[in-house]
């Protein structure tokens, strides 16, 4: 059988559905074919292979590439002298009723071009590269105008072509309110459903569409109708819920058949048995929970019980979560959220995948997926949870390149 690449002499973690705990093969190799695995299992069982080219992995691991399937790479200036601000006692909430926090970021990203987005993006986007992700999902959200929201997306976009990775752009429009609508956040959501969701879907620059609903972004009542329209321009929805207080977001997300819903440290059991009735994947974000000194923890035992599918990102953004490090997010998700390891490597790889509703192409060591591979020089794949600001990444490989 003919293939490009055969990576040989490897152990891998699959990942592959219908196997126990990581998927494990001891004896293993990968073959590709035109950008997709042809082949991912034990060596004995494997087809006679001409490669083009053999790599000898001389025993290394080799798991998916990497997804962060929640990020919020796109933004203008920095949010450092906030962080100050917080060390001195003020809380996240005080500073963004302040006119600080998100709207500052606003500012800063509605002076910028789109190339100067794409300028800033990129080292926070070569980090997460440089541990072996091969998928980052991408959010608009701090433009907050038909123009700049627009913008952000298609600098999210340029991302894919300055860089070997997949990119997944998603309109977070319903982020916070720009100052322009003071008092009128019903007109905001008015343009975001009228506007801007139309317009992201006409020019295809949106996957997927997100927004906050708490306290001190979108209400229920307002997150339905972004919603609504987001269905109605044939977009998935997925939203930001129960972070810093539980309105029952991550239940009106199941009822739109949202890919995920995300943090959800507030939530409840209703809305852990909507999220499971509707296979709507929990993604963690244990980088804000630390970041903003967050106490109460999503409900993991709950979530677990119910077989809800736990992803994991980096929540990567200025203000609650500066962090562009996959590695140390699954360290966090094993300490503070008590994940296991098999747990921490699934919600970075397969759960990741479906939190993007992207399983069917990436995520797993499988024939006929994408071949985005990532090769450790590890002893053990428990080595990637466990050790703190240490990269062990040997190789990455995405799309069999
Ligand atoms: N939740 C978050 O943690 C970020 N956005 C959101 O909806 C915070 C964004 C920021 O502070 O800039
Ligand atoms: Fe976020």
């Amino acid at each position: 059988m003919r293939c490009d690449r055969l990576w040989t002499n490897a152990r891998l973690a699959t990942l592959a559905a219908g196997r126990p705990g990581l998927g494990l093969v001891e004896a293993g190799v990968v073959a590709a074919l035109d950008g997709r695995i042809a082949y991912a299992g034990s060596a004995d069982e494997a087809p006679a292979f001409e490669a083009a080219e053999t790599v000898d992995c001389e025993g290394r691991w080799i798991t998916p590439g990497l997804i962060d399937p929640h990020t919020h790479l796109i933004y203008g200036g920095d949010r450092a002298g906030e962080f100050e601000q917080r060390l001195a006692g003020a809380s996240y909430e005080e500073i963004a009723r302040a006119g600080g926090g998100i709207v500052s970021t606003m500012r800063a990203t509605r002076a910028a071009s789109q190339a100067q987005l794409v300028e800033t993006a990129l080292p926070r986007l070569d980090a997460l590269i440089a541990e072996g992700a091969t998928t980052v999902e991408v959010k608009s959200g701090y433009g907050l105008s038909s123009a700049d929201e627009l913008k952000s997306l298609r600098a999210a976009r340029d991302l894919s072509a300055r860089r070997p990775v997949r990119i997944r752009a998603t309109l977070l429009a319903a982020h916070a309110l720009p100052p322009e609508f003071a008092g009128d956040a019903d007109g905001y959501i008015d343009l975001v459903c009228r506007e801007i969701i139309p317009a992201a879907a006409a020019e295809g620059l949106a996957d997927a569409v997100d927004a906050f609903c708490e306290t001190i972004g979108f209400t229920p009542a307002q997150t339905r109708r972004v919603f609504e329209a987001a269905r109605a321009n044939g977009l998935p929805v997925k939203l930001h819920a129960e972070q810093l207080s539980n309105q029952h977001g991550a239940a009106l997300a199941a009822g739109f058949g949202a890919l995920s819903a995300d943090h959800l440290e507030y939530l409840d059991a209703a809305g852990i048995e909507a999220m499971a009735a509707a296979g709507t994947v929990a993604t963690l974000l244990p980088g804000a929970y630390y970041f903003v000194r967050e106490t109460q923890a999503p409900p993991i035992a709950a979530l677990r019980a119910h077989g809800v599918a736990m992803a994991l990102a980096t929540d990567c953004n200025p203000g609650t979560s500066p962090l562009t490090s996959l590695l140390l997010t699954m360290n966090m998700a094993a300490t503070l959220f008590r994940l296991t390891v098999d747990e921490c490597l699934a919600g970075v790889t397969r759960e990741a995948a479906r939190a993007l509703g992207l399983l069917a192409e990436i995520g797993t060591l499988e024939a006929g997926k994408a071949c985005d591979l990532a090769i450790w020089d590890v002893e053990r794949p428990a080595e990637l949870v466990y050790r703190m600001g240490f990269n062990p990444l040997h190789a990455r490989v995405w799309s069999g390149r």
